[in-house]
């Protein structure tokens, strides 16, 4: 384990810097370099490259928002759920997307970002989330689909994630897995008892599996050859893997899982290969990926109507909360 200095060394805008400033950062750069070296950790008042933090900041907010917009597709289904059980789960199930949004809000504000700002960047348009959530639940069986196949993308990309080099992001991702796996489970227990059911009900779970699948895989993001990203987030330990390693990786999962569940996988090119020991899959609509990303999906314009209806009619709890601490703060001073 690295010693850290009992003064934490901060990193400065790139403005003009002094001689003093400049071995600080060269100091600060020494011991990020060995931290990272060794796979420890970096903690919020350590010092860290300017990029680092950028990088970070940029991933972490983009899941924030992620969790907090992806609790539209299934809370549309709360009211509608075929049972009272099932209509309990789901509550449970959007409510813990909303802790997750909570929780990495949380661990971006620590880089120094304000989650007032973050907000404002999704309601203005300006910041990105998962292309996943700008499909549409269509049937009951889709919330099957997003628990089996966009869960467990979910926790296939994250798990990776808990080991992550910065300690507030990977320390929130172990609660948000233990989550997601029951979320998973979950949803592959709908699609058993559809699958198990009627004709009908077995035609609907294969439909939604069908309609589900490809923009699951796209959750990984672009092929490694063309994600920009990942090879300096895995340098700096933030991405364990790339984008193509898992999500082969979720493939092979998912090819055992569908068995059980006496569904197909809407892909007649997926094989195991035995050369490279991969999973691999037929050919992926990148345009429609992109599209989706641009705002073109075919939801996202409706994902960003209700978030911004649902802040604005949140104001006031926001208001209520800030008088209240103001109110507990001149308590506090006048003691
Ligand atoms: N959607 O260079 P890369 C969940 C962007 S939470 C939209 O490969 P990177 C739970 C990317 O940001 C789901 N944009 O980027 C749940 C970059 O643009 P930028 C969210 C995407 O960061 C379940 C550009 O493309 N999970 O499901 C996507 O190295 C059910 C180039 O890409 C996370 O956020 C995409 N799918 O790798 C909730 C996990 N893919 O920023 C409710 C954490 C890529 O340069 C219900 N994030 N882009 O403008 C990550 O692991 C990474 O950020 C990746 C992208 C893998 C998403």
């Amino acid at each position: 384990m690295t010693e850290r200095n009992a003064t934490p060394l901060r990193s400065v805008p790139e403005a003009e810097v002094s001689p003093e400033q400049a071995a600080h950062d060269a100091e600060g750069q020494e011991l990020f370099d060995r931290i990272i070296a060794e796979d420890s950790r970096i903690e919020p008042r350590d010092w860290m490259p300017a990029a680092y933090r950028k990088t970070l900041l940029r991933q972490i907010s983009q899941h924030a928002h992620s969790e907090i917009i992806g609790m539209q597709p299934e809370s549309n289904w709360i009211t509608r759920a075929p049972s009272l059980k099932r209509k309990a789960i789901l509550i449970a199930k959007v409510q813990d997307e909303a802790g997750h949004g909570l929780y990495l809000y949380s661990a971006a504000e620590t880089l120094g970002q304000g989650r007032d700002q973050m907000m404002e960047d999704l309601i203005a348009g300006k910041a990105k989330y998962s292309s996943i959530f700008n499909y549409p639940a269509v049937t009951w069986a889709d919330m099957g689909a997003i628990g089996w196949l966009v869960d467990g993308a979910a926790i296939c990309n994250q798990v990776p994630l808990c080991r992550a080099s910065y300690g507030p992001y990977g320390r929130a991702m172990v609660r948000i897995c233990k989550e997601e796996s029951f979320h998973q489970r979950q949803g592959f227990e709908i699609l058993l008892e559809l699958s198990n059911g009627t004709p009908a009900q077995k035609k609907m779970a294969q439909d939604a599996v069908n309609r589900w699948y490809a923009p699951a895989l796209m959750m990984f993001g672009p092929p490694d050859e063309d994600s920009p990203n990942s090879k300096q987030s895995m340098a700096w330990n933030i991405k364990r893997f790339s984008n193509d390693e898992l999500r082969q990786r979720f493939l092979g999962m998912m090819v055992e899982q569908a068995k059980v569940l006496g569904l197909t996988l809407p892909d007649e090119d997926i094989r195991y290969n035995e050369e490279t020991g991969k999973w691999e899959h037929g050919p992926l609509d990148w345009d429609e990926f992109k599209n989706v990303l641009k705002g073109q999906g075919p939801c996202n314009a409706q994902r960003m109507e209700r978030r911004r209806e649902a802040h604005a009619e949140g104001a006031w709890v926001r208001e209520a909360a800030a008088a209240y601490a103001a109110k507990q703060a001149q308590k506090e001073s006048a003691a």
